[in-house]
């Protein structure tokens, strides 16, 4: 059985990493388009680096929970048959076991040149805030957070789209359904004529367009999921 697992910030809300439209979401202390835009970064280089910093930091500070565990599990067991592609851009699927993850929204620990277009490793030692070392590949003084903000195209659609289109099952989990194109991966893997199951805290925005979904904390629901579906495979 090919599975798509999609992943959004509700599974790593139980790990302490907080999330975008919760109460004291990330997106409560700064408006997005201050953070998460190239025209901010454009405008204000400074101020979307303290809110990466500020995540980047924090992200020693929190472990990979449960559901992360058991999609490792799931990995092991269906092997090139598990998609898993992620809008975060923590680290904790990989501290969980998963060796393939597809961040669809790019990483955190990860740094990108606007010179040469590499992908870099985000630099151990820099200095104040955004002071950069230049890219270690083309030298220039030309590093940015590695992560797709609003309005820029994510990472590796193509690639998505084909998982989706072949998938038998597609499962989302944690996420809310409010952002595109992620939010339209369930009626695109349904309309190829997968199987579709949410699981969430609550129903999501795009809760209405799935064929089952299952509500409570990642934590209790994916381990069940991973243990039920592994059982039968
Ligand atoms: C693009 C990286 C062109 C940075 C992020 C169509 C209609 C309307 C608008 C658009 C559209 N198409 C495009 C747009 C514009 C825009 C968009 O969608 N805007 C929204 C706001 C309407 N999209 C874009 O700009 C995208 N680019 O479209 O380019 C294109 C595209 C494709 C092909 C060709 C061209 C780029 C979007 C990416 C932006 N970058 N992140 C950063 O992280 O700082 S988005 C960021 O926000 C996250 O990555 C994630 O994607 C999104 C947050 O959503 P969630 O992860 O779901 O988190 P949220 O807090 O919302 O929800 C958490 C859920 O978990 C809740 O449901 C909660 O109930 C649940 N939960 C909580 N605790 C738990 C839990 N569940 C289980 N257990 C728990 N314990």
């Amino acid at each position: 059985m090919r599975v798509v697992v999609l992943t959004g910030a509700g599974i790593s809300a139980e790990s302490g990493v907080p999330t975008f439209r919760d109460a004291d979401g990330l997106w409560e202390g700064h408006r997005v388009e201050d953070v998460a835009t190239p025209e901010a970064f454009e405008r204000a280089p400074g101020v979307v680096h303290a809110f990466y910093d500020a995540r980047r930091e924090a992200l020693d500070t929190v472990e990979p929970n449960p559901a992360h565990h058991a999609l490792a599990r799931l990995e092991q067991a269906l092997g090139d048959d598990l998609f898993l592609v992620t809008q975060n851009i923590d680290d904790l699927h990989e501290r969980g076991g998963s060796t393939r993850v597809h961040h669809m929204h790019g990483e955190l620990r990860s740094a990108l040149c606007l010179g040469c277009d590499a992908h870099v490793p985000w630099p151990a030692e820099q200095g104040g805030l955004g002071d950069l070392p230049p890219c270690p590949r083309c030298g220039s003084c030309a590093l940015r957070p590695d992560v797709v903000w609003f309005g820029e195209v994510p990472y590796g659609m193509d690639e998505i789209l084909g998982h989706l289109a072949e998938a038998d099952l597609f499962v989302s989990v944690g996420t809310s359904g409010a952002v595109y194109p992620a939010a339209g991966f369930v009626q695109y893997a349904r309309a190829h004529g997968a199987r579709t199951l949410e699981l969430n805290l609550e129903p999501s925005e795009g809760s209405h367009l799935f064929h089952d979904a299952r509500h409570g904390p990642a934590g209790v629901l994916v381990p069940e999921w991973v243990d039920t579906l592994t059982r039968r495979s």
